[in-house]
């Protein structure tokens, strides 16, 4: 693997950094198929998240193609390094904005921004953070990101931007841009006739309530042989533990499931 120190860095010190040639051009093109694919099959619903754009979630359920690249290695060593070594898989879903979408407005993902104190918090910051695939060119015509660079410790209002700060991620398809999602951010517009294929997989510290449940929404033979590095990912090592009948408290079942409060052996039982 490639050395990781400088993107580390970046990450620090810019809220972002680039992966350039990540992904081959054959799962690039595996993964357009499995979302042209998955577009089809929910053509009902596909835009009701956001008009004009081509948007579905949970994809690691959904095709192996999904399944590998959320577990490609460069990835998961900036993942841990910036939500450390337990970090879990909050969604990965698509968004294709295609001609007519408009440009969205700057954000932060996943939550209250939380400005770093002027001492080492990076124990407990950030708490999420997002990598978005380029399946796509990325140009300035059919809505590359923008990004504000170094945002991701600045307390500043959305509001604030100047224009000159904002920089666009241009890139070739297979590009992945990882931010932490404290870095302000929004898809650009996209003014052509060309839909702009990307992938985001958003992850979160273990302790944060991921976008979806994935120990409820994986079917159980994805369960059964998935890897440990995945069963994590979904969150079965750190489960909220329902009790369904009055001191028997469950989690959902499978290698490596643990709860994070074990209730039925606490430390008086051995
Ligand atoms: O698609 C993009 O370029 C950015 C998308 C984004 O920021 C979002 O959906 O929250």
């Amino acid at each position: 693997m490639e050395d990781m120190e400088r993107h580390f860095r970046e990450l620090d010190e810019l809220g972002y950094t680039i992966l350039e040639d990540f992904l081959t051009s054959k799962q690039v093109e595996e993964a357009i198929l499995a979302l042209e694919e998955i577009y089809e099959c929910e053509k009902d619903v596909v835009s009701l998240h956001e008009p004009n754009t081509k948007r579905t979630f949970n994809l690691t359920s959904r095709a192996e193609i999904f399944r590998q690249i959320i577990q490609l290695p460069r990835l998961v060593a900036c993942m841990e390094y910036l939500l450390g070594s337990d970090y879990i898989l909050s969604d990965m879903g698509g968004r294709s904005p295609m001609r007519g979408v408009s440009s969205q407005g700057l954000h932060r993902d996943g939550g209250i921004f939380i400005p770093n104190p002027p001492y080492n918090v990076h124990a407990i910051l950030p708490l999420a953070a997002q990598s978005m695939f380029a399946l796509s060119e990325f140009t300035p015509d059919n809505g590359a990101t923008r990004f504000v660079p170094g945002s991701h410790i600045r307390d500043i209002d959305l509001g604030a931007v100047r224009p000159g700060e904002e920089r666009l991620f241009i890139c070739s398809p297979g590009t992945v841009l990882i931010y932490d999602n404290r870095l302000i951010h929004g898809g650009g517009p996209n003014t052509i006739d060309e839909i702009r294929y990307s992938i985001q997989g958003f992850c979160c510290r273990k302790y944060i309530k991921p976008f979806c449940d994935h120990t409820r929404s994986i079917p159980r033979d994805l369960i059964e042989s998935a890897s440990p590095l995945l069963r994590r990912l979904w969150g079965f090592e750190y489960q909220s533990a329902w009790e369904e009948s009055p001191r028997d408290f469950k989690v959902m079942e499978a290698s490596g499931a643990k709860p994070v409060f074990d209730f039925n052996h606490g430390i008086g039982r051995q």
